[in-house]
């Protein structure tokens, strides 16, 4: 199989780290690839262009993170994501959360990326910022829920944490939010984590 992915991508990092922890990981060949250039055939594996997406050996190509990350779960041995119960829909509340943190920043960067001074809209920013914050402040307040046994939901707040500190660094997350900062401090110790450090 393989992984198309961007170093920088929090979103291929959370597939490639699920790959990690469910085992599927030396089944997985990874594939640089920078989107935004439009990379001749990539659009045949991923029609909507974006990393990261998955050439698999048992189906046409799967793209979407989370869908990747699902796909892996069920050939792995190890399982992220739990059986139905609460346990799994705490697990998808943090996933949610930390796709939400992900889309904002992401968004935020987008805008400055493809503006320039004044058509950068800063309400359009302070929007995403507004999700940013209420999320990390959501995850703060129920950071007792991520401790236990790894899952989607653990490993996706660590990617959302790890690209706010990527790309955010001045907002600095941490203030105000002791709990989340002490549970990321350890679980970005896992190899899933310390070995797609964007910043290694
Ligand atoms: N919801 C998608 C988001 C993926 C995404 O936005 N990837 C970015 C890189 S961080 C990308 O490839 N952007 C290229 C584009 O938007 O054309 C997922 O979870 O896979």
């Amino acid at each position: 199989m393989k992984l198309y992915y961007a170093a920088a991508s929090p979103y291929a990092r959370k597939a490639h780290a699920t790959a990690i922890e469910t085992g599927m990981a030396n089944k997985i060949e990874m594939e640089p690839t920078s989107p935004w250039t439009d990379p001749d055939g990539y659009r045949d594996i991923n029609p909507v262009g974006k990393v990261p997406a998955l050439v698999r050996d048992d189906g046409p190509p799967l793209y979407q993170s989370n869908v990747i990350c699902e796909y892996l779960d069920a050939q792995g041995d190890t399982k992220v994501y739990p059986a139905v119960g609460p346990a799994r829909w705490t697990a998808l509340r943090q996933l949610a959360a930390a796709d939400g943190i992900l889309d904002a920043s992401v968004h935020s960067r987008m805008e400055s990326m493809f503006h320039e001074g004044e058509a950068i809209s800063q309400k359009f920013l302070d929007r995403q910022e507004l999700s940013v914050v209420a999320a990390l402040d959501q995850l703060e307040g129920e950071a007792d829920d991520l401790n236990g046994p790894v899952t989607i939901g653990q490993i996706a707040v660590a990617c959302a944490l790890g690209y706010r500190d990527f790309r955010f660094a001045d907002a600095n997350w941490r203030a105000g939010r002791p709990k989340l900062a002490a549970w990321y401090d350890v679980f970005a110790a896992r190899p899933s984590i310390a070995d797609t450090n964007p910043d290694a």
